[in-house]
């Protein structure tokens, strides 16, 4: 089927593209942003920016895919230094695109939520329906956008779906999300053998390997609408401490040096979200179930790590 993606650009996007076209799909790409370099030339690429009602509308009309994968976002740290900027990307942006959904009759939307959504007071392990009580600008912006879509779902008919992803890691930079302490750990390690953590080392958050949140992406759309009993869900896979992710990448790259310095504004954030996710309903209504714990991430990250580094050695620097 034809997919459009927008945000394609981002830590989410290059992967997503290569696994939905590995299953024949025909997938199109959107950034204000040129295709990354890791993407083949044959990847059809548009420049596009979702704050534009016009240009999205525009673009979906002439595209006519019957599935889009909404990724533009601005994530959590980078969004409390240019809220209003965040607000518009994240909030009318995702309007944009349901509207642009609705007028032009695409079927099929799948939105990238977050544990952002979450706010202070939470239990242990966090299930789908608590009070929702983000503290960002992008907690917020999602929030909404997770009403928004179930708003279109029942007032229009549109196939909304989504998962609230925790911080997710892989050999890509995020650009400004407060759960990057964990991947530049692997990252930073691999290049300059040493990385100052912005957070305590008793920091836990859920957190997940790539591979797994694009699965959850893939097997959520493709899963049947009637299996669904509501439209976004919890996915978790592992949730350790800042200091048990260091001891892992230490078993990876012998001598690692990881410390941590903690950063007020990043910390309040990390401190507000869940410390672990209950994702019992995604198991049962379309199967969710991760294959990478902490250590098989590690194994498998930092080999593609250092190939990258061996390749390009600027890809991953400049956080
Ligand atoms: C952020 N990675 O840090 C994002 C996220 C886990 C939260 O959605 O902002």
């Amino acid at each position: 089927m034809r997919i459009f993606v927008t945000g394609a650009g981002g830590q989410i996007g290059s992967d997503l593209i290569m696994a939905l076209r590995e299953r024949g799909h025909d997938v199109h790409g959107s950034d204000l942003a040129p295709r990354p370099s890791r993407l083949p030339e044959d990847v059809p690429w548009h420049r596009l920016d979702v704050t534009d009602a016009v240009a999205v509308a525009g673009l979906l009309e002439q595209l006519r895919p019957q599935r889009v994968y909404h990724l533009a976002a601005i994530l959590s740290a980078r969004g409390e230094q240019i809220p209003q900027t965040t607000y518009a990307v994240n909030q009318t942006g995702t309007y944009n695109v349901l509207e642009a959904c609705r007028l032009h009759g695409i079927p099929q939307l799948i939105f990238t939520s977050t544990i952002a959504v979450f706010g202070p007071g939470l239990p242990e392990s966090v299930p789908d329906d608590v009070p929702l009580r983000p503290t960002t600008m992008y907690g917020v912006t999602k929030v909404a956008g997770e009403l928004l879509g179930e708003y279109y779902q029942r007032r229009f008919g549109l196939d909304f779906r989504g998962v609230r992803f925790p911080g997710l890691i892989s050999a890509s930079l995020p650009g400004g999300g407060t759960s990057d302490y964990a991947l530049f750990m692997y990252t930073d390690g691999v290049r300059v053998g040493a990385y100052e953590a912005f957070c305590r080392a008793d920091t836990r958050i859920p957190l997940m390997y790539m591979p797994d949140g694009i699965r959850a992406l893939m097997d959520l759309a493709d899963a049947p609408k009637a299996d669904l009993r509501r439209c976004i869900y919890n996915i978790a896979a592992f949730s350790p401490t800042a200091s048990e992710i260091a001891a892992s990448v230490a078993t990876a790259i012998p001598g690692v040096r990881i410390t941590f310095a903690s950063d007020p504004a990043r910390q309040a954030i990390l401190d507000s979200w869940p410390r672990a996710l209950d994702d019992r309903n995604a198991q049962q209504d379309w199967g969710w179930k991760p294959t990478f714990d902490l250590a098989a991430m590690t194994a498998d990250l930092v080999p593609r790590v250092r190939e990258l580094l061996a390749r390009t050695p600027d890809a991953l620097s400049g956080h």
